[in-house]
């Protein structure tokens, strides 16, 4: 098989160049993540060494056009590209999610010309970090209640309020910082060193441990008008650029699946019990089984949501029903994997504990569960769950 589990040969389709880059992110991830990722993850760090590679693969920013140093790849390869990295955890996906999708994007789709050509090739060679403030305290499945104000003022913008469990933040060179004004929610690029802005790392996480999350505060913090991204106004804004992130999750997820799928088959075969291998056992094939019809079910939906993608024709419905289905399967096929591992399950010896704690935070950020079936219930009836 190509590309670990594949049960109906969906890479008998994939061109030379989509079968290219999954061999050389999955190659990346085998040999230079994987042997490190546990101990980040015992200690709570991100493995900052790894970022220029990512940059030099392409994985930050894949659509990215190439005149503004992105790769420019299709959406389908990016796809690929997000799986083949939450293979190996989901805060390695995250923090090409976060790079290419939450803060490229806006910047591309949104930003001046000279803010497109000063940070993007900055951005995809992963010589700057950038991260997405839309969440706050108080507003997270509403973003639209947000409390952070932008005030136009000589020259500028004066930013008040806080953001929170914002990924990369401490870390960050720029954050994509989304504000009410007095003409709806615009979005403004604010830098590191600017006065009146700090950011803390949020300590005791369960989950995601190998990923930087953060609390954004801003205090009287000005934001030169060259910095105010001018091409958005109103909530469409933030929510655009997160259909992207969204789609990449829906691929993503479904590589964390195949390592935990992987693991728990390599380990059933193995493990004997009762004179026979735990494979032998009709519950641990029924489990097997189960994680193999719905791994399947989940590539063919990403495979057609790609392809959709690139043809202009996915949806924001789309997008959710993938990210909704995909991120609840790979839990439920970690969840299951860690019954097959039993005790050796909970330790971080295996992946499957580490990605089975790591998907709780990604069934909760980019639209939690609920909003997604909200989001839905909304397109089938046309009745808004929301006003
Ligand atoms: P609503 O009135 O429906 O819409 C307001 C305006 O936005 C437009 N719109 C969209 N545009 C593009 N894409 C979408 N998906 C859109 N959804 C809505 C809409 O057409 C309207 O435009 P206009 O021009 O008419 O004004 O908005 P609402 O306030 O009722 O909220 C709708 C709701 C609940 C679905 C939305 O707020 C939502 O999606 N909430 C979930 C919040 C969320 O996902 N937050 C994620 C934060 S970022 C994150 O988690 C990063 S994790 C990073 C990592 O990978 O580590
Ligand atoms: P709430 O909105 O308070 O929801 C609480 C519960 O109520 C949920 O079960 C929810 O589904 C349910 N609920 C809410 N409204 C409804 C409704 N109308 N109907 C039915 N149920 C409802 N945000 C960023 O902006 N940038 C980031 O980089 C970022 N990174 C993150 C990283 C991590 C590790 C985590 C955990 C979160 C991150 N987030 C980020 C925040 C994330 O997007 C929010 O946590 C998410 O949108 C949910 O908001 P909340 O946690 O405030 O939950």
């Amino acid at each position: 098989m190509f590309n670990g589990l594949d049960f109906y040969n969906l890479s008998d389709h994939f061109s030379d160049e989509e079968k290219m880059i999954v061999q050389t992110v999955r190659q990346f991830v085998s040999e230079q993540f994987l042997p490190v990722v546990a101990g980040h993850h015992r200690r709570g760090t991100f493995p900052m060494d790894i970022i220029p590679r990512l940059g030099e693969m392409g994985a930050l920013g894949v659509t990215v056009p190439e005149e503004y140093g992105g790769p420019g790849l299709s959406y389908f390869i990016y796809g690929l590209v997000m799986q083949e990295l939450e293979r190996g955890d989901s805060g390695l996906r995250s923090f090409a999610s976060v790079q290419g999708s939450l803060v490229m994007f806006p910047i591309y789709r949104y930003g001046s010309e000279q803010q497109k050509k000063h940070w993007l090739p900055l951005l995809a060679s992963g010589a700057r970090i950038g991260c997405f403030g839309l969440t706050e305290p108080d507003f997270g499945s509403n973003p639209g209640g947000m409390l952070t104000r932008a005030v136009k003022v000589d020259g500028g913008w004066v930013l008040n309020g806080s953001k929170m469990w914002i990924t990369n933040g401490s870390v960050a060179d720029i954050a994509v910082v989304w504000a009410q004004t007095e003409e709806g929610v615009q979005g403004f690029l604010v830098e590191k060193d600017f006065t009146g802005f700090s950011a803390k790392a949020i300590e005791g996480k369960f989950s995601l441990r190998a990923s930087i999350t953060a609390e954004l505060s801003f205090q009287d913090c000005f934001v030169p008008e060259e910095n105010r991204l001018p091409g958005v106004k109103g909530l469409r804004g933030p929510l655009s650029c997160l259909n992207e992130a969204r789609y990449g999750i829906a691929w993503g997820v479904v590589g964390a699946a195949m390592a935990c799928y992987d693991e728990a088959l390599n380990y059933a075969k193995q493990r004997i019990q009762f004179d026979k291998p735990i494979a032998a056992f009709q519950l641990t094939q029924h489990k097997l089984v189960e994680m193999v019809s719905e791994i399947t079910k989940a590539q063919t939906l990403v495979h057609q949501l790609g392809r959709m993608k690139d043809a202009g024709q996915a949806k924001h419905f789309h997008v959710s029903l993938a990210k909704r289905n995909n991120v609840a399967m790979a839990l439920d096929v970690a969840r299951s994997a860690r019954t097959i591992l039993a005790a050796n399950g909970i330790s971080d010896e295996y992946q499957t504990i580490r990605h089975m704690l790591n998907l709780e935070s990604v069934l909760t950020y980019e639209g939690t569960h609920e909003i997604h079936t909200l989001i839905l219930g909304q397109e089938i009836t046309g009745e808004s769950a929301f006003k």
